[in-house]
């Protein structure tokens, strides 16, 4: 940690993220001289190669703009490049590092056969025009097209990029590409390609991992209340599910604060979510205006202001602090299942950990999204499509199977799980071994 501190200075979420990994593996990796021999962390935390590009596009007024692009291939050891673009006025190398580096241990996570990769830009969606955002995403792809490919390396949707952007990223690739090769993105729509269910998968293997986690401690979540912060992609599936389950989603959130929904969310407003996300306004309050007798606006406020069981962070990175996290506590909440990527801060981790709250890390609870993106290319490979019925049986298995590798690596001597032990312990064995048996590249 010290070197890479010092090699990579003010790369903060790169730097927790690597750290977090670090210390869960700490055991095991001592009692593995031969990954010591061979290096296997100092060439695990450094990305195998990142493509930085200028994406110039001209916005409504005629006037040209200017981003950066990026795409991190961070670790091909099990599988050709896999991971999302997110486009985020706050994107930065470090922050695509560190989610890269994540998803390499996820995708290891879902059984199925991906590397490691993120990507994304700069660009800021919000307020910007559908027309905007297709001749920024034509401009992104210009670039990009010439780093990716089915076999090597496969982008999909993260923050800001959803199904229309992968129409409009998917569209300038065949272009240029000249070739009909869909299983080049994940993400795409039900006629080009896409698979069922892709849109729900990361909401909905988040609650089935949700779960089989209160299963194993003895509890159901039917009749439960929950907060969910953000209302873009995934906070929408967990939204969609949790009902589904019985559960009362009683909180979604915005940059702009929380809307407090003290009946519970209704397939209306979860359906009205899509509405604010395609407005690309970014504002929970929206959801209030438009149902003024059921959603309660408060500016300014988190979601983990409002008296909860179950706490879902479906939002951004250290979304939720320690601050959060003692005031959840407080208010009765007794399991924090993150959906996001690295949702919650360290000390809210560590809070959770030592105050009896059960926590799963987002590597495990969000992996059914990266999953089911496998299960598209698997589609793709075989040029066929699955009913519903079939993917949510997959996903389901996956889920299912992540949590059974939490348990075998997570639980500890006094039979308590760690989830977030277990999943880094899980996803590091089978990287590292497939780094190890390949050789020193
Ligand atoms: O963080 C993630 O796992 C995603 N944004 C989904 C990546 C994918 O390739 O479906």
């Amino acid at each position: 940690m010290a070197r890479l501190q010092a090699k990579y200075p003010g790369e903060k979420e790169y730097l927790q993220a690597v750290q977090e990994v670090l210390e869960s593996v700490e055991d095991v990796y001592n009692q593995h001289p031969e990954f010591e021999q061979a290096k296997i962390v100092e060439r695990m935390v450094e990305p195998d190669r990142i493509f930085t590009f200028r994406v110039t596009w001209v916005d409504d007024n005629g006037e040209v703009q200017t981003n950066t692009g990026y795409r991190v291939q961070f670790n091909s050891a099990i599988g050709p490049y896999k991971g999302g673009l997110r486009f985020h006025r706050a994107v930065t190398p470090s922050m695509l590092k560190f989610l890269g580096f994540e998803q390499t241990f996820k995708n290891a996570l879902t059984t199925l056969p991906m590397g490691g990769a993120k990507g994304g830009s700069d660009f800021d969606p919000k307020g910007k025009s559908n027309e905007e955002i297709m001749r920024f995403c034509q401009a992104f792809m210009m670039e990009l097209w010439q780093c990716i490919g089915p076999d090597q390396d496969i982008p999909a949707g993260d923050v800001g990029v959803g199904g229309r952007e992968i129409g409009y990223l998917y569209g300038m690739y065949k272009k240029l590409a000249r070739q009909y090769n869909t299983g080049v993105l994940t993400g795409k729509g039900g006629t080009w390609g896409g698979s069922i269910l892709r849109p729900e998968a990361t909401g909905f293997g988040a609650l089935y991992f949700t779960q089989n986690l209160l299963h194993k401690a003895g509890k159901d979540i039917k009749g439960m209340k929950v907060a969910v912060s953000g209302f873009g992609n995934v906070a929408w599936g967990a939204c969609i599910k949790a009902s589904e389950l019985g559960a009362k989603v009683v909180a979604i959130s915005g940059p702009d604060g929380v809307c407090e929904i003290p009946d519970g969310i209704t397939r209306e407003m979860i359906d009205y979510m899509l509405v604010m996300r395609a407005s690309n306004r970014d504002r929970v309050e929206d959801m209030a205006t438009k149902f003024p007798q059921k959603a309660r606006f408060i500016a300014g406020k988190k979601s983990w202001s409002i008296p909860v069981d179950i706490a879902l962070p479906c939002a951004f990175q250290n979304e939720l602090s320690e601050d959060d996290a003692k005031e959840l506590k407080a208010n009765g909440c007794f399991c924090c299942c993150e959906v996001s990527n690295m949702g919650c801060q360290p000390g809210a981790i560590h809070f959770f950990q030592h105050n009896g709250i059960l926590f799963a890390p987002g590597k495990a609870v969000n992996a059914g999204g990266v999953a089911t993106s496998g299960l598209e290319m698997t589609q793709n490979a075989e040029h066929i499509s699955w009913s519903g019925a079939e993917v949510d049986e997959k996903l389901h298995f996956i889920m299912d199977s992540i949590h059974e590798q939490c348990v075998k690596y997570g639980t500890q001597p006094d039979g308590s799980i760690d989830y977030v032990k277990g999943a880094n312990i899980a996803g590091f064995m089978k990287v590292a071994t497939a780094m190890l048996e390949q050789g020193t590249i």
